[in-house]
C-alpha cells in the first residue's frame, strides 16, 4: 500500500508521546499525521521529525481519510473506535474496551500474529503486564505446553499515569525533608483510600472484582488465555505497585506439560524475537527495571528449575511497559499489518 495517513488519539499522554518517539525512531511510514486528544489538550503544539503539529480535539469525524488510527488508551476508545472503523480506518487500541470481544484480535506480533488475519477493523493491544508475560511464555508453551502459571507483578508507577509519577517524586522529596508525604493518587485516583507509595508496596492495581482479585489480575488471566488460545492453562496472579518509575517486573512460576531443562529454556528464550536472556548468577546478572527502561525487548533472567513439582520452572521477567507493554506493541501490529496487506 502507499504510505498510510495515521491518527494518534491521546497524543499528549505518556503512551501517545511514546508513539511519536517510536514513529520517529523506527521510521514508521506515514503520509499525513493527525494528533488528536481531548478538548483540554487541543491547540498544543508537538514537534515530530522536525515538523510542528497542532493537537486537534477528537470528534467522530476526525478519522475521515485515515487508514491507521493508534489509540493510546482510556475511555475515549469506546466512542471513537467504531467511528474510526466506519470511516475505513484500522484501529489499534490500547484500552481494555475491546480486548475480550471474540470479534476483536488481541495481539502480540511475536506471539499470535495469525489472529490479525480476520480482523473487522479494531485490533486490541493487550494489557502491559500480559504482554510482558506472554513474550516469555510463548517459546516455552510451544515446546512443552504450560499447565499452570503463578505470577506476581512488581509494577512501575508510570503504569498509573503521570500524576502517580509526580506523587512518588513529591513523597520522596517530602520524606527526605522531614515533611509529611501526601497520598492522593495511588493505588488509583478514583478510589476512596490512598496510600503512600514511597518506601512502600501496594498490593492493589485497579479495582477489586471477582473473588477478591483485582481487575488487573483478572486481565492477566483472561488475556493470556485468549492470546495463547488455550483456556485450559490454570493461572493465578497477584499484581503489586512498587516505587519504581518505569518498567514492570514479574516473578513467574510455571508448571510445564513436560520436562524442560533450564538450559533448554534459556536457549528457547534467547532465540525468541524480542526477548533477551540476562541470566548469569555467578556474575550477578539478572534483569532490573532501572536498566530495561526505554528498551524495546523483554528481559528474562533467574531461569531455574522449581523442584517442588514434577516439571516446574521459575522466571524473572522485566520489560518497559510503556514501550513493549503499550506503544511499541501497537506500532509493531501496525507494521505487521502494512507488511502483510491487512490494512
Ligand atoms: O497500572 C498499570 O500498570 C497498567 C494500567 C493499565 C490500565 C489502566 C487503566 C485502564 C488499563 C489497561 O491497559 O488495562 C486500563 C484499561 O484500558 O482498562
Amino acid at each position: 500500500m502507499k504510505k498510510p495517513n495515521v491518527a494518534i488519539l491521546g497524543a499528549t499522554g505518556a503512551v501517545g508521546q511514546e508513539f511519536l518517539q517510536l514513529i520517529a525512531e523506527r521510521n514508521f511510514p506515514f503520509n499525513e499525521l493527525k494528533l488528536l486528544a481531548s478538548e483540554r489538550s487541543a491547540g498544543k503544539k508537538i514537534d515530530v521529525l522536525g515538523k510542528t503539529y497542532t493537537v486537534e480535539e477528537a470528534t467522530v469525524d476526525s478519522f475521515k481519510n485515515i487508514q491507521i488510527a493508534l489509540f493510546a488508551g482510556g475511555s475515549a476508545s469506546k466512542t471513537f473506535a467504531p467511528a474510526a472503523v466506519k470511516h475505513g480506518a484500522v484501529v489499534i487500541d490500547n484500552s481494555s474496551a475491546f480486548r475480550m470481544d471474540p470479534e476483536v484480535p488481541l495481539v502480540v506480533p511475536e506471539v499470535n500474529p495469525e489472529a490479525l488475519k480476520n480482523h473487522k477493523g479494531i485490533i486490541a493491544n493487550p494489557n502491559c503486564s500480559t504482554i510482558i508475560m506472554v513474550m516469555a511464555l510463548k517459546p516455552i508453551y510451544d515446546a512443552v505446553k504450560i499447565k499452570r502459571i503463578v505470577v506476581s507483578t512488581y509494577q512501575a508507577v508510570s503504569g498509573a499515569g503521570k500524576e502517580a509519577i509526580d506523587e512518588l517524586t513529591d513523597q520522596v522529596r517530602a520524606i527526605s525533608e522531614n515533611r509529611p508525604a501526601v497520598a492522593k493518587i495511588l493505588p488509583s485516583a478514583g478510589l476512596p483510600k490512598h496510600y503512600q507509595m514511597a518506601f512502600n508496596l501496594i498490593p492493589q492495581i485497579d479495582v477489586f472484582v471477582e473473588d477478591d482479585y483485582t481487575k488487573e489480575e483478572m486481565k492477566m488471566v483472561h488475556e493470556t488465555h485468549k492470546i495463547l488460545g488455550d483456556d485450559s492453562i490454570a493461572i493465578t496472579a497477584t499484581t503489586v505497585r512498587v516505587p519504581v518509575y518505569r518498567s514492570h517486573s514479574e516473578s513467574i512460576n510455571l508448571e510445564l506439560g513436560n520436562r524442560l531443562s533450564p538450559e533448554r529454556a534459556k536457549e528457547l528464550l534467547a532465540a525468541f524475537p524480542g526477548v533477551i536472556v540476562e541470566d548469569n548468577p555467578a556474575e550477578q546478572i539478572y534483569p532490573m527495571p532501572l536498566f530495561t527502561s526505554n528498551r524495546d525487548e523483554v528481559f528474562v533472567g533467574r531461569i531455574r528449575q522449581d523442584k517442588s513439582v514434577p516439571y516446574g520452572l521459575n522466571l524473572w521477567v522485566v520489560g518497559d511497559q510503556i514501550r513493549k507493554g503499550a506503544a511499541l506493541n501497537a506500532l509493531q501490529i501496525a507494521e505487521y499489518m502494512i507488511k502483510h496487506n491487512l490494512v
